[in-house]
């Protein structure tokens, strides 16, 4: 793990935090990654290895594999459920509850840990893990209550009367985002003075597009991150070091 910003680098931007009026944070999964929630950069462990998440996260691969996808969100819900929101999720929700309405928190993250640690109103860009929907266009008894209980770990769960199946409520790639959680990014993009970036390779469009928005909007853009991203080159500051240890020194 590389050593801890400077100091003085910290004090910078706690002093960009506090003249700030509008804030607002996009974070990635390297916030989650000291809860234990495995990133999308670092290899999946075991038997995961194996796939591609960008394969695995996206309708075609379930479609083509349904069983193994379906397996895949099952293993991450257990994986998830099992641990808690670190430091870097505490800071955000205790900035917030100091305070109320200075700061818009926008994830990729469907991990659910921000809103476990109490953030609130959470712009969760690419849906929610433990939410599930159908796939196709429902028959008359195409009803979730049908399927209750039968969250089997390696099956889909299907209508017995058209064979729709459910798919986990997360956003794949190759999907359009909710429009209402990308619209209130944007307006939190376009309308705050201080975006923080915290934990994420900035990759993965449209989200990473909101630090762009952001910068031609006049935002100062600050990222926090253990190693360089692709954002880096439209950042006012670079904060090198966890999310655990920065975040807190930012905004405890
Ligand atoms: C879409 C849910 C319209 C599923 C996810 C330009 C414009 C629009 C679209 C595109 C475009 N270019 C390409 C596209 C297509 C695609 C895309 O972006 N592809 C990438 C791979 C190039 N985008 C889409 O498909 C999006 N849909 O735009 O719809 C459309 C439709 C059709 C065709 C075109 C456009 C949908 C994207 C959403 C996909 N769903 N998640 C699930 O989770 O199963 S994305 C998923 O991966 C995550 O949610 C997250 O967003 C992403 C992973 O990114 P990061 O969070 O950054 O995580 P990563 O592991 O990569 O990096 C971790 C970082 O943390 C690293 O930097 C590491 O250094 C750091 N770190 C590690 N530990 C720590 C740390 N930092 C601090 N402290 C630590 N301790």
């Amino acid at each position: 793990m590389p050593a801890a910003e400077p100091d003085h680098a910290i004090e910078a931007v706690r002093d960009w935090i506090a003249q700030s009026r509008r804030l607002c944070v996009l974070t990635g999964a390297g916030v989650s990654a000291e809860s234990g929630v495995p990133t999308f950069r670092d290899a999946q462990t075991g038997y995961w290895a194996q796939f591609r998440a960008e394969d695995m996260a996206s309708e075609p691969g379930f479609r083509a594999h349904p069983a193994r996808v379906w397996h895949w969100y099952q293993h991450r819900r257990g994986l998830v459920s099992a641990v808690a929101p670190n430091a870097a999720h505490h800071a955000l929700a205790g900035f917030a509850a100091q305070h109320p309405g200075r700061l818009t928190l926008v994830t990729q993250n469907v991990d659910g840990l921000h809103q476990r640690a109490g953030s609130p109103d959470v712009v969760a860009l690419h849906g929610d893990l433990f939410a599930d929907q159908w796939l196709d266009a429902c028959c008359p008894q195409c009803t979730p209550a049908l399927q209750a209980g039968q969250l089997t770990a390696t099956e889909p769960p299907a209508c017995p009367y058209c064979g729709n199946l459910r798919r986990p409520g997360v956003v794949w790639f190759g999907e359009c985002l909710p429009q209402a959680a990308l619209d209130a990014a944007e307006v939190a993009a376009q309308g705050c003075d201080l975006m923080l970036v915290a934990g994420t390779a900035g990759v993965v469009y449209p989200a990473a597009g909101l630090v762009l928005q952001a910068r031609d909007a006049g935002a100062r853009v600050v990222i926090v991150n253990t190693a360089p991203t692709e954002l880096d080159r439209l950042a006012d500051a670079m904060l090198q070091g966890a999310a655990t240890t920065v975040l807190p020194a930012l905004l405890g």
